[in-house]
């Protein structure tokens, strides 16, 4: 698949694909608080704010212009199911270095998700070369219970990393954590380490 000049996140090529504690689905459920956002894409908009030298708004045909690349990765979700061979494409996050100049204080990125759900990622997470903003899955456009139309994908962490109808991404240089991240769940999330959750 390398040939096609697919991404491949490293942890496809791992012997044992399954993390510890993990077990494998072929379906793709669905997982989300709140309920599935409807958007008049004619006016929907994302912003990249924060700590960077110029705000930037982009519509969505904006968004949709940029250029594409596609990342082979697996998911794991921390309530236990993982499911493999996953081809996603969509916009790179190194795509976003090229939108606006990031202050070099910025060390971490909040998303800004429908219904106020928030995730947190650090800037080296965040660029990570498989990780990337989706517009499809398996060759279909991505649906709207999955996250479109703007659905991060971070294929090293586990899925709730993942955020689904992103608005806004703000630049920081104290992190925040997110919603689950408030509610129990690991700061981080590293399958491999069962980083899933955190007693404080
Ligand atoms: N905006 C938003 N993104 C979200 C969530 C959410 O509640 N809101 N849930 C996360 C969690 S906990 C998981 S497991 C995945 C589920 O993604 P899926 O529904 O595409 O399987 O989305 C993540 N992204
Ligand atoms: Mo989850």
């Amino acid at each position: 698949m390398e040939d096609e000049g697919i991404i491949i996140s490293p942890d496809t090529k791992r012997e044992n694909r399954v993390p510890p504690g993990q077990r494998l689905t072929e379906k793709f459920p669905t997982l989300h608080a709140g309920s599935v956002p409807r958007y008049d894409l004619s006016k929907w908009t994302f912003k990249i704010t924060g700590l960077v030298e110029e705000k930037k708004t982009l519509s969505y045909e904006e968004f949709m212009s940029l250029p594409m690349v596609k990342v082979f990765s697996d998911v794991h979700c921390v309530t236990g199911w993982s499911r493999l061979n996953n081809l996603w494409e969509g916009v790179s996050t190194s795509v976003i270095k090229e939108l606006v100049n990031i202050l070099p204080e910025a060390k971490f990125v909040i998303f800004h998700c429908a219904e106020g759900w928030t995730t947190n990622l650090t800037l080296e997470d965040f660029f990570q070369a498989d990780v990337l903003f989706v517009a499809k899955l398996d060759n279909e456009p991505n649906t709207a219970k999955h996250g479109a139309p703007c659905r991060l994908v971070v294929p090293r962490l586990y899925f709730w990393k993942s955020a689904k109808w992103v608005e806004r991404l703000e630049f920081t240089a104290k992190d925040k954590p997110g919603f689950w991240e408030t509610r129990g769940y690991h700061n981080h999330g590293d399958p491999w380490k069962e980083e899933r959750y955190s007693y404080y």
